[in-house]
């Protein structure tokens, strides 16, 4: 196989490929699991200060074309969490610390805690779209955005990315910002916000109403806005929507991400997700005479080709 190991804000990769925070990441257990099953890197499940149930259910929304979520930022809160990765490191691949929080000192203070606990890296979820005083609700405002990257850099050692919201009309202001608060680099996209209602119950199905959409469906938005923020800034971004193959992947790395995450496709496909992928982008990068990953990445872009 064609090696695919790369660089991500100075980590190490054995290849792209990342689980996306969210999905099957909040115990060391299974993140074990997906470091087994040949993950390049893994982003833990968002953590706060204190522990928090979520959202009332039902919680999740099949729909044809993707999931609706609405889980509500559940988490055992940091200091219960630490133990957690601890194990996670046993799997030998980069850990990156996923932190939310309602004010620039607690995600600062997170960040710090994050690695602490041996986070390889620091993503600040910027972006969730339906918590109230948290994620997007920050993360939608650029001079907020720039001054929590500031600060999270000002308390840790570690690379700082921020995961932004699609829901805006720019990201490449909010690309900016991050850029200008010192993050080290981007992940994009987080869900879209929507809702689903049940017509002969004539109500929202979701127990918070409002809820994130991910996985197929949304890909063309994660592609664009990837492709947006690459002409907008120089740190490495991240790509993350809607992801199942090879093809998906080198889509979102010709649009300018070094690296890509994957969740809902881990909840439909299974943790094989990971080396199918990785063995689909070989074949393409042979095919196509591509002698790294890095030689992909921002080629769709008109100076670039
Ligand atoms: O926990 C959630 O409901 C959630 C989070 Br933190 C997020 O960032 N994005 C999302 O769709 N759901």
């Amino acid at each position: 196989m064609t090696d695919l190991s790369t660089e991500v804000c100075g980590l190490r990769l054995r290849n792209p490929t990342m689980l996306a925070s969210g999905v099957l990441d909040e115990t060391g257990k299974s993140m074990l699991a997906a470091a087994r099953a040949g993950v390049g890197a893994i982003v833990t499940k968002s953590v706060g200060m204190d522990q928090r149930p979520g959202h009332p259910n039902p919680t999740i929304v099949e729909l044809e074309h993707g999931l609706l979520n609405a889980m509500g930022l559940p988490n055992p809160g940091i200091e219960l969490f630490s133990s957690e990765l601890k194990e996670a490191k046993k799997g030998g691949v980069p850990i990156i610390g996923s932190v939310f929080g309602g004010t620039e000192q607690d995600i600062a203070e997170l960040a710090a805690l994050m690695e602490k606990a041996g986070a390889d890296a620091i993503e600040l979820n910027l972006s969730c779209p339906h918590a109230k005083g948290y994620g997007a609700e920050l993360g939608s405002s650029p001079d907020r955005v720039e001054s929590i990257c500031r600060l999270a850099k000002q308390r840790t050692h570690v690379p700082v990315l921020a995961k932004l919201t699609p829901n805006t009309s720019s990201i490449a202001d909010l690309a900016r910002a991050a850029e200008k608060g010192g993050a080290d680099g981007l992940v994009a996209i987080n869900t879209l916000k929507g809702m689903a209602i049940d017509p002969e119950a004539r109500m929202p199905i979701l127990g918070n109403r409002f809820g994130g959409l991910s996985g197929p469906a949304i890909k063309p938005v994660g592609v664009r806005c990837v492709y947006e923020i690459y002409e907008a800034v120089e740190i490495p971004i991240v790509g993350v929507g809607g992801i199942a193959s090879g093809r998906d992947a080198v889509e979102y790395m010709m649009a300018g991400a070094t690296a890509v995450q994957v969740g809902t496709a881990v909840w439909t496909h299974g943790m094989d997700v990971f080396s199918r992928i990785c063995k689909e982008m070989s074949r393409f990068m042979k095919d196509n005479g591509y002698r790294s990953v890095a030689d992909m990445v921002g080629v769709a872009h008109p100076d670039k080709r």
